[in-house]
């Protein structure tokens, strides 16, 4: 059987499909949220400050009429926050219109000047300004903090490679819940995967299905497995990361898509199999991020 929800190493569950929210143009994102929670039966939704839709997801949340302590919420500290971590979340939560988050992540292990421009500050020669005074170690520690002023219930981090990962388990007194990563059938993250749960760390897939007009969709080993159940490829990616143990974080801002998005199926050991080494025979796709991100994996 799918799994609905997962334990996190706190005790505390989170269901196992969450609505992702990147990329969801404004004034589409709220109705999105609504439908997604009110009508396809969604109580996880997946944001971040960077996102700049913030104000709408909380918007929609609270169209949906679901009280806010049954829905599981998550956003993310933003890179040029990681100096000033509680202020990253207050203005968050300002925005979502909520006092306290599920889960808030790391957003990527890349602190940014936080004096400059409040999401993407560049340097004078038009290159991102991150900076490299602040240890990622340092942010986490005020991570802890937010989870022991009830601002949080749990943390966590995302985009961490597993040298990154490995800096925080090192030296922290609460351990991320999650790291969440881009993953689909040509990017299994089996290594950080299997870090991961020997940390009891889980992993949440964003991007599950590949980017808009991905050729995952329309891969023959894929709409084999998919025609054999009778269901879309979209179906059998998102039912993949549940059956082997991922949260998955669908995006979509269309009614159908989102209701489709929630229903999984079980798939084989061996299908599950061939989609987690597709990457072996040579079909590996990656989200192409400017250098500032692509650089930390
Ligand atoms: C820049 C956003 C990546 C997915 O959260």
């Amino acid at each position: 059987m799918p799994t609905t929800s997962f334990k996190l190493n706190n005790g505390r569950e989170i269901p196992s499909v969450g609505l992702g929210t990147w990329q969801s143009a404004p004034g589409e994102v709220a109705n999105a949220v609504k439908y997604a929670i009110k009508d396809a039966g969604y109580r996880h939704i997946d944001g971040a400050f960077c996102y700049e839709n913030e104000k709408e997801v909380g918007e929609g949340v609270k169209a949906s009429g679901v009280p806010r302590s049954e829905i599981f919420l998550t956003s993310k500290l933003w890179c040029t926050y990681h100096t000033k971590v509680e202020a990253g979340l207050d203005e968050t939560l300002a925005e979502l219109g909520t006092d306290y988050l599920d889960l808030f992540l790391i957003h990527w292990p890349v602190p940014m000047n936080p004096n400059g421009h409040k999401r993407f500050p560049k340097k004078a020669d038009g290159s991102m300004d991150t900076i490299n005074d602040r240890p990622i170690e340092d942010t986490w520690r005020d991570m802890e903090k937010l989870v022991d002023s009830g601002k949080v219930k749990s943390i966590g981090v995302s985009n961490f490679s597993i040298a990154n990962m490995k800096k925080i388990l090192a030296i922290c007194r609460i351990k991320p819940v999650v790291n969440q990563v881009e993953s689909h059938a040509y990017l299994s993250q089996r290594e950080l995967k299997k870090f991961c749960e020997e940390n009891g760390v889980l992993l949440q897939a964003y991007s599950p299905l590949g980017s808009t007009d991905s050729p995952i969709l329309k891969d023959e080993e894929l709409l084999a497995i998919a025609n054999k159940h009778n269901v879309s490829v979209g179906t059998v990616l998102i039912s993949y990361q549940n059956n082997r143990g991922v949260i998955v974080l669908p995006k979509s801002v269309t009614p159908a898509r989102i209701a489709a998005n929630a229903q999984l199926i079980d798939l084989t050991p061996e299908e599950i199999n061939t989609i987690e080494t597709m990457e072996d025979r040579g079909k590996r796709l990656r989200i192409v991020f400017p250098d500032w991100a692509s650089t930390i994996f």
